[in-house]
């Protein structure tokens, strides 16, 4: 389904007369309000291929049907979000839940749509059909070489389909751990975890980067052999200077301070990018934003001021991806609720004042200091939001727009109810 220009042109004018008073009364708040505009509507959050269907849990799948098929069906749903919000310029594959084939023509796909391949993942934690060697007990760490080789040569076959596409990330995560004590060398599965990884990073083109993302459990219930945030950090350390720690917010343990772990990271160079998503209990993959904003954005106040004073770009410099699962809502809904939300909490971080909250600090003044971060917190901006979509040519209000334009009912019929997402 395509989404005409006089569409969005005809909802912008409709709502327009409200957002300009909006905007005029948050800009009689908020001087910062122009400066920020240009570096909202440069941050672009890539969207996962495999979040584009209804996801599931192992007690079921309820399909919203209407889901993509192809490859192409799924740059098609990125770039009516991306027509919607302009803020969702790139898409990232997942292989071989994804299968690249035609690669001029899904490049020359994406290009219409204004996309661009974000980084590209490996998928060693299932087995697929065929598969010479099972991942049962790891796979980058597994005690068989042959299993540790065949998991390495999928991660460099995942590279070269993502040079064909224009990726410039490889993006990696292992389930490989153990589920019972004394299952596992815990010192030989890092070793042979660390040698396969060295394999990978050679196989890297020079202007790639390697984001290793870390899970403190699940699927394995005792040990998990990248766990946290410095296991992460021991290895991209070891690897070379283009690897990085890549911070899936769900994938910590309960409570963690997980935007003291941001500015380390960020600190030491050390920093990939983000899977942003949200979670109450575990890695719930729910809509980020949804359970804690706060903490979103106090990720933010801590990416602002690090990337500042690194004299980084903050839409270039890091990796923006969400990497959530909908079990309940329409994947599409929810997917620009989160851009939303992230780029929400940017706004905010963005006009805290900065050199009032570094006198507080350098004065002790924790009521000072509390009180200048929540300022920003609950300073509404979404008119900011809206001026830079409709700067952008996106729509004021993408998520009631794809609800006046039916815009399931059009996928349904196109593509019919049958459930075909893959992945988790
Ligand atoms: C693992 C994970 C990882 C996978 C994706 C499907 O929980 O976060 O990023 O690639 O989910
Ligand atoms: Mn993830
Ligand atoms: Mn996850």
């Amino acid at each position: 389904m395509l989404l005409h220009r006089t569409s969005i042109e005809d909802h912008n004018a409709a709502l327009l007369a409200a957002h300009q008073r909006r905007l005029q009364y948050l800009r009689s708040e908020v001087p910062q309000v122009d400066d920020v505009l240009p570096l909202l509507t440069d941050l672009q959050i890539a969207i996962p291929s495999w979040a584009l269907g209804t996801g599931g849990t192992r007690f079921g799948r309820f399909s919203g049907g209407g889901e993509p098929r192809s490859i192409a069906e799924k740059i098609e749903d990125v770039g009516l979000l991306h027509a919607l919000n302009q803020s969702s310029g790139s898409i990232s594959l997942h292989i071989p839940w994804d299968v690249p084939e035609n690669h001029a023509s899904i490049r020359s796909l994406a290009a219409q749509h204004g996309l661009r391949f974000d980084a590209v993942n490996s998928n060693t934690f299932q087995d697929q059909p065929g598969q010479q060697h099972s991942y049962k007990f790891g796979s980058l760490q597994h005690v068989d070489k042959a299993v540790r080789k065949q998991a390495i040569e999928h991660n460099i076959e995942v590279i070269r389909q993502g040079v064909e596409l224009g990726s410039k990330a490889l993006s990696v995560w292992l389930s490989d751990g153990s589920c019972f004590p004394g299952q596992l060398n815990f010192r030989k599965a890092f070793q042979n975890t660390l040698e396969s990884l060295q394999e990978i990073y050679a196989a890297l083109p020079a202007d790639w980067k390697l984001w290793l993302e870390y899970k403190a459990f699940e699927p394995n219930f005792y040990s998990t052999t990248v766990a946290d945030w410095g296991q992460s950090y021991l290895y991209v350390s070891k690897l070379g200077p283009k690897a990085f720690t890549l911070v899936d917010l769900g994938h910590h343990l309960p409570n963690a301070n997980i935007e003291q772990i941001v500015s380390l990271l960020l600190m030491e160079g050390r920093l990939g990018g983000f899977h942003f998503n949200d979670s109450k209990y575990g890695d719930d993959d729910l809509t980020t934003g949804s359970i804690r904003p706060y903490q979103l954005f106090l990720i933010f106040n801590e990416l602002v001021e690090g990337m500042d004073a690194r004299h980084m770009n903050h839409a270039q410099d890091l990796g923006w991806m969400i990497d959530a699962s909908h079990n309940v809502k329409d994947p599409l809904e929810d997917l620009l609720q989160s851009v939303e939300a992230i780029k929400l909490a940017y706004a905010q971080a963005l006009i805290v004042d900065r050199k009032a909250l570094a006198a507080a600090q350098a004065n002790n003044d924790v009521v000072r200091a509390q009180e200048i971060l929540q300022a920003a917190f609950r300073t509404d901006l979404r008119p900011l939001l809206a001026e830079s979509r409709l700067r952008a040519g996106a729509a004021l209000a993408p998520l009631q727009l794809f609800r006046e334009l039916n815009v399931r009912q059009s996928l349904i019929k196109e593509r019919g109810t049958t459930a075909v997402a893959t992945g988790l």
